[in-house]
């Protein structure tokens, strides 16, 4: 499983602030802690920055690249400019940048995916559309399919795209962590080569903070079973970042477990585990719907 880091990010006091006084220390010092967590890509979250992208976006790469070069960084925002200027100054690294992200709306992607191509950059292909969030799988294949249709047409090939099919907060929307699921189950026969990822944290946008890594955790475990290939996470979860790169098999095998038991409609008997263990246990269940989700799912 490779690893976005995601704290890079506006919404961080410190980040947000380094961006707005043009502070590169602050960013240098991020760029190198997720490096020595062994973070793979670096994703650059602007937010929309609306007005003044077009000159964040490039000073950000290139301060984060004077520092680290072996890199790959992900260009965040929804402003078209600031990816476009961010593309012009990117010192070429190993493995190409990467988009973030093209949305399943034609005005959007008719100038984005040129950027692509014209940059040799990866992307990544976000299943929301005109109507915003997909229903279910089905809605999340039809997007992907007309977005692929367009890829392909640009000339930017399957191995090119990191699918993003929308992870979305257990606390109100539990069923469609099973919808991104089974559509992760077929996204890779439909277009083979393809590439996955997600915004993992935010399944836990909104449940107790202390609370949040376990159910990041407990998803992905889920997700990469369905051949999820990446995904965006919090670099100070060493848990998540020791199981993503292949330890902890024995939390991999209790969340295994709990997935087959619910699959098979049987009852999962998880009482002669440590508390560590119960606790992945009772997660797998919250994320399937077979508890109901609260704040104190792990007490009951
Ligand atoms: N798909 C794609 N890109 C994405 C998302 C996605 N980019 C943004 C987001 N979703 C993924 N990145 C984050 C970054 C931070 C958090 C969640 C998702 C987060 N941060 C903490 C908070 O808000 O409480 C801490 C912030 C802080 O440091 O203060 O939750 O879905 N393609």
């Amino acid at each position: 499983m490779y690893l976005i880091g995601e704290s890079l990010n506006v919404i961080s006091t410190k980040i947000g602030r380094a961006f707005k006084e043009r502070d590169p220390k602050p960013l240098q010092e991020e760029a190198l802690f997720q490096k020595k967590k062994g973070m793979d890509y670096i994703d650059i979250n602007l937010g929309p920055a609306k007005k003044d992208g077009h000159e964040l976006m490039p000073w950000v790469v290139q301060v984060v690249q004077e520092v680290v070069q072996d890199i790959p960084l992900v260009l965040d925002t929804s402003n078209i400019g600031a990816i476009e200027a961010a593309l012009k100054v990117y010192k070429e690294t190993p493995l190409p940048p990467i988009i973030n992200s093209i949305m399943v709306r034609t005005a959007r992607y008719e100038k984005m995916i040129p950027l692509a191509a014209k940059y040799n950059a990866d992307v990544i292909a976000l299943m929301w559309g005109p109507d915003g969030l997909p229903r279910d799988e089905h809605e999340r294949g039809a997007l992907a399919a007309e977005l692929m249709n367009a890829l392909h047409e640009a000339g930017v090939s399957s191995d090119r795209v990191w699918i993003d099919g929308l992870v979305t907060p257990v606390n109100i929307q539990q069923p469609q962590l099973i919808s991104l699921m089974n559509f992760m189950a077929d996204i890779h026969d439909m277009f083979p080569g393809i590439k996955s990822t997600c915004g993992l944290s935010n399944i836990s946008n909104g449940p107790p903070e202390h609370l949040r890594p376990i159910l990041n955790t407990t998803y992905m475990i889920m997700l990469e079973r369905y051949g999820m290939y990446s995904v965006i996470s919090d670099p100070l979860d060493e848990t998540l970042t020791e199981i993503a790169k292949g330890g902890r098999m024995d939390i991999v095998n209790v969340v295994y477990d709990a997935m087959d038991a619910f699959y098979e409609s049987t009852l999962y008997d998880f009482s002669g585990l440590s508390n560590e263990l119960q606790g992945y246990a009772k997660t797998a269940n919250v994320i399937m719907g077979v508890s109901l989700y609260s704040d104190s799912w792990l007490e009951v």
